[in-house]
């Protein structure tokens, strides 16, 4: 394949990369580790308010990162109009709510699924506060994750958790707002040993069916079983219409949250083409895609500027794809034909490319280069002492 450039792509597909959007965590800002080490950075931020101006720091440079999720309660803050009115200053907006029910001493059984009546209720209350937090700050999503599951065969009825979990999501469901939407991820072990109440992504799927068209499926690439072929879930929810966000990250053995295409850049390419064939990249879809990372050794801005560029160089390749071709020998029975059409998207340099579009829109073309250069990670660790954890685990 030739070097694309910016005026030999169709103007669909140049609409679309210029679109793109991909959303930050709060929590990839702050300091986190494993339960061995909790290593600082210089300059970690304080409060929401540091980690809200540091990802637009991603976004300055990229111009394709202007969301940032919250995780509540380690976001907190007095006043929501005030932090939404910053981030807005800031030229971005607050994505995602994500609820936290999985670090009180009550949650020790599990939220949602918890046999106790009282804990579950607590726990529909907590998202319930995060609802409210998403009206006041203009976000629309609520993700959930939980921790919730069992570690011994026996030690809870798994068939009366997945009853609960369903009359709890029901109670959420019930109190969204018009413009709100509950997306479900699932994960497949841990913190739950034996059996996790949101394992797979047909569980989430079962439970966002039957609470009605504003519940989907979060899919974290990192959830998954070695081997699985994670693009086949994605042509199969998006299918159904049920995918709602994606958490990107990369993982070598378990959940390791890594940054995103950095252990597998040809499976990110493989998800990107199933979201680009399913017509799922427009901004309009109702697809979501946001990082869900935490950079324990690196620093932390520019590994959240090389995932973005990650995904954007991912997406580039996938929108080369001669999906004409591609069909044709398809139809044909052309297997070494239809696989080297995607090899060929695959092995296309798009960094030239991709330079190219982000000095049409007024950006530097390498943003890693040029966020180093602005000397800001010099100035935050000389101004900010005493950097928040991602979270309050140890
Ligand atoms: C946990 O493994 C999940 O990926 C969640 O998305 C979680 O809320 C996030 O990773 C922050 O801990
Ligand atoms: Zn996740
Ligand atoms: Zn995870």
């Amino acid at each position: 394949m030739s070097t694309p450039t910016l005026s030999s792509l169709t103007p669909e597909a140049r609409r679309l990369l210029e679109s793109q959007n991909i959303e930050l965590p709060s929590w990839a800002f702050g300091n986190s580790g494993t339960r061995f080490k909790v290593f600082g950075t210089p300059g970690t931020p304080r409060d929401p308010y540091e980690k809200l101006a540091d990802a637009a720091q991603v976004h300055q440079y990229t111009g394709a990162a202007s969301k940032v999720s919250l995780h509540i309660p380690w976001d907190l803050v007095d006043d929501w109009a005030d932090l939404r009115r910053y981030a807005e200053d800031l030229g971005i907006e607050i994505g995602a709510i994500n609820s936290n029910v999985f670090q009180d001493d009550d949650y020790k059984y599990g939220s949602l699924c918890n046999p106790d009546k009282a804990i579950r209720r607590k726990a529909v209350d907590a998202h319930r506060r995060c609802l409210d937090i998403m009206s006041a700050t203009g976000s629309t999503d609520l993700k959930i994750w939980l921790a919730d599951g069992t570690n011994y065969p026996g030690q809870d009825s798994i068939r009366e958790r997945q009853d609960r979990l369903a009359e709890s999501l029901q109670q959420i469901y019930a109190d969204l707002g018009p413009d709100q939407r509950l997306i479900l991820e699932y994960k497949f072990f841990e913190p739950a040993m034996y059996h996790t109440d949101v394992p797979d992504w047909g569980t989430s799927l079962l439970h966002c069916l039957a609470l009605g068209d504003k519940a989907s499926v979060v899919l974290d690439t990192g959830h998954h079983a070695p081997g699985t072929n994670i693009e086949f879930i994605v042509a199969q929810l998006l299918r159904v219409g049920r995918l709602g966000a994606f958490d990107f990250n990369s993982r070598f053995y378990a959940d390791d949250d890594l940054i995103v295409g950095a252990a597998d850049p040809f499976q990110l390419f493989r998800i990107m083409n199933e979201i680009v064939a399913g017509g799922a990249l427009d901004p309009d879809s109702g697809v979501a895609f946001v990082l869900d990372q935490c950079h324990n050794l690196e620093a932390k801005i520019p590994g959240e500027i090389r995932s973005i560029t990650n995904v954007q160089e991912a997406t580039a390749k996938a929108l080369l794809v001669d999906r004409v071709a591609l069909a044709q020998a398809q139809r044909n029975g052309d297997v070494l034909g239809a696989n080297g059409i995607l090899m060929d998207a695959y092995n296309t340099d798009v960094r030239p490319l991709l330079g190219e579009l982000r000095e049409s829109q007024g950006l530097a073309p390498d943003p890693m280069a040029a966020f180093l250069a602005s000397g800001y990670l010099e100035r935050i660790s000389a101004e900010r002492v005493g950097g928040q954890q991602a979270s309050w685990a140890a």
